[in-house]
């Protein structure tokens, strides 16, 4: 297995409310390395990225502190690409989901050279395609599926040198239940795959996941976006947007083996975990047992 390069990438420029910055400590304090290690898994944290301090400040022409974006973003480019250069697999720890632009681009911009089909599996309450026409709150954390596929700003979207990053059938999204009426427009002119909460109630997740995984080969690179709001809020209080009615806590840890069983995960974003409205870190810890499942922790030995 390869080692797994931990980035933390501490701030909230993109989010609706403060606090998702601390979510990186807020994972390693809930045992996220020690949890990786004791599945035989090389781990190195490099520590948290830097980047321009929140400023606080209204949308300007439909967006919500850009410049800041766009550096956080580049930095977590870069260093997702420097994670693939030495050959390790980037776990990105949010942070708000904006963050998924810099850490996908530089996932995108890998499986073009290395001539790898992508899939991209994005768990969240939300849809995340707002555009700044569009937006009810300029909030980029809503924005990060357009941005990748090419429908943003400029220096938002062209990371990885071209344009669109990603298309719409490379990524499936897992756990939707709040969707703006812009945003509904726009999923559906793309053509995006969605499995909805309703689709997952209607299907049971182990349909929604074997659906979700089809079609890959062992020349496909598989993505996760966790955004931490995917999970039922009365799992995962700390998170600054939560959606009632999200899966619970065995659809989630199903859809973690599911995923494991593939053998194709190749990165991770970890993301809007806040731990400033969190509850004696359980959310964090929540995720660091998603995580052990996601890298093949298992009751039995399967197969
Ligand atoms: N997230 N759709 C809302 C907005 O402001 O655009 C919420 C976005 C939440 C984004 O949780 O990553
Ligand atoms: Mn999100
Ligand atoms: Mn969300
Ligand atoms: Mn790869």
């Amino acid at each position: 297995m390869k080692t797994i390069t931990l980035i933390g990438a501490p701030t909230d420029v993109g989010a609706s409310v403060k606090g998702a910055s601390m979510g990186p400590d807020a994972l390693r304090v809930a045992g996220l390395a020690e949890a990786l290690q004791g599945l035989n898994l090389q781990v190195i944290d490099r520590g948290n990225l830097h980047g321009p301090a929140n400023p606080w400040q209204e949308p300007v022409n439909g967006l919500r502190h850009l410049k800041e974006a766009i550096d956080w973003n580049q930095a977590v480019y870069d260093a997702v690409e420097a994670a693939f250069n030495d050959g390790q697999f980037p776990m990105m720890l949010g942070g708000d989901h904006c963050l998924a632009i810099g850490s996908i681009s530089a996932v995108a911009a890998h499986c073009r050279r290395q001539g790898k089909k992508l899939r991209v599996l994005w768990f969240d309450a939300h849809a995340d395609s707002n555009l700044a026409t569009i937006s009810p709150t300029g909030n980029i954390h809503g924005m990060p599926v357009a941005c990748l596929m090419g429908h943003g700003p400029k220096e938002l979207i062209d990371y990885a040198g071209f344009t669109p990053a990603i298309q719409p059938s490379d990524i499936r999204q897992i756990g939707i239940r709040s969707v703006d009426e812009g945003e509904k427009k726009f999923i559906h002119e793309l053509n995006i795959q969605v499995y909805d909460m309703r689709y997952i109630d209607e299907y049971g997740m182990r349909n929604v996941m074997s659906s979700a995984l089809a079609g890959l080969d062992a020349n496909t690179h598989l993505h996760v976006s966790f955004d931490i709001d995917c999970l039922d809020p009365s799992i995962a209080p700390g998170v600054g947007t939560a959606v009632m009615g999200g899966p619970t806590y065995r659809e989630a840890q199903l859809c973690m083996e599911m995923i494991a069983d593939t053998g194709l995960l190749g990165s991770l974003d970890v993301v809007e975990l806040n731990p400033a409205l969190d509850v004696r870190n359980q959310s964090a810890t929540l995720a660091v047992d998603l995580i052990e499942s996601l890298f093949g922790k298992s009751t039995l030995v399967r197969n």
